[in-house]
């Protein structure tokens, strides 16, 4: 087995700009609350949690020209690009814990950047309900966490698009998204245009998720730098209700566990965003504790006994 990178570097990104609701704004304080860095630690990481970055606060405004909060989402995301691509320069892996999935923008801008710097390839694992590749013209909310694939993939404002300098950062093939279960009628059409690989929970529920996982991984080598972006609400809602944008049907423990070990199992896993973590709509810190349980495996915690 490969040795994922064993130095982090974790962020808070407090911030619920992107979201139709509030509270992603605390999933920073509720993850470490759930013990994530002394998880870690105990995995042998050698952790540097070097607090929350800062932003613009929420003006709770309406739509304007089809987003919320733009200029909020673009200062947010400038802050997680440039204390990403710092960590990455440094050789260290990048944890952003959000906040709501806005923030993957500049999150995955500044991997984009680093992979082209150091020739490396990308692949980017989106593990989440929704396919967030709205447009301001499709939106149903304006809320930018619902657009943050597509804005990757070029389509969206300048001031996203071409974030982290080059537009787009992303090809729509780097992407593979598993658990999907709720997108908008005309992001669907959009995300069938484009061709994005989708492992929906229907599919999931036919061949099972280890056979998805070995073709959502497949083609991995040494020179590829795994990201994943943990959007909670992947989970079934009854394992984990404190996210703003549930959907019933969701991914059970034992999916959830059997993705992260075999992302381990890779070792090539680059950097992470841990999103919509909403500690004011949980059941206590169970989504937090949860999800704190799910990056154990994904750094190489495992009940394994038949090896
Ligand atoms: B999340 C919805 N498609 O655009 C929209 O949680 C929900 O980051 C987006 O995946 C959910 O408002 C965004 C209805
Ligand atoms: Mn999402
Ligand atoms: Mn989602
Ligand atoms: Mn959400």
């Amino acid at each position: 087995m490969q040795q994922t990178n064993s130095q982090v570097s974790i962020f808070g990104v407090p911030t619920d700009v992107g979201a139709g609701r509030r509270g992603a704004s605390m999933g920073p304080e509720g993850l470490r609350v759930a013990g994530l860095v002394e998880a870690l630690i105990a995995r042998g990481v050698d952790v540097d949690d070097l607090g929350d970055l800062k932003g613009p606060k929420n003006p709770w405004t309406g739509p304007r020209e089809g987003y919320r909060h733009l200029d909020e989402v673009v200062a947010w995301n400038r802050a997680v690009l440039e204390a990403s691509s710092a960590e990455l320069a440094r050789g260290r892996m990048p944890i952003m814990l959000g906040g709501d999935h806005c923030l993957a923008i500049g999150s995955i801008a500044a991997v984009a950047n680093h992979c082209r710097a150091t020739g490396r390839k990308l692949r980017v694992l989106w593990l989440d309900a929704h396919t967030d590749f709205n447009t301001s013209q499709i939106t149903p909310s304006g809320n930018v966490h619902g657009m943050p694939v597509a804005c990757l993939c070029g389509i969206g404002p300048d001031e996203l698009t071409g974030l982290g300098g080059v537009s787009p950062s992303m090809q729509v093939a780097q992407f593979r998204q598993i658990g999907i279960r709720s997108v908008d009628p005309d992001e669907k059409r959009l995300v069938k245009e484009h061709g994005l690989d989708i492992y929906d929970m229907r599919y999931i529920d036919e061949v099972g998720m280890r056979r998805v996982v070995e073709e959502a991984l497949d083609g991995l080598d040494d020179d590829t730098h795994l990201h994943v972006s943990f959007d909670v609400d992947v989970l079934d809602p009854t394992i984990a209700p404190g996210t703003g944008t549930p959907v019933p049907g969701g991914i059970n423990y034992r999916e959830a566990q059997l993705v992260m070990e075999m992302i381990a199992d890779s070792g090539r896993l680059g950097s992470l965003d841990i999103v919509e973590v909403n500690t004011a709509l949980d059941q206590g810190n169970t989504t937090a504790e949860l999800a704190v349980d799910l990056v154990e495996s994904l750094f190489g915690k495992s009940t394994l006994m038949r090896d």
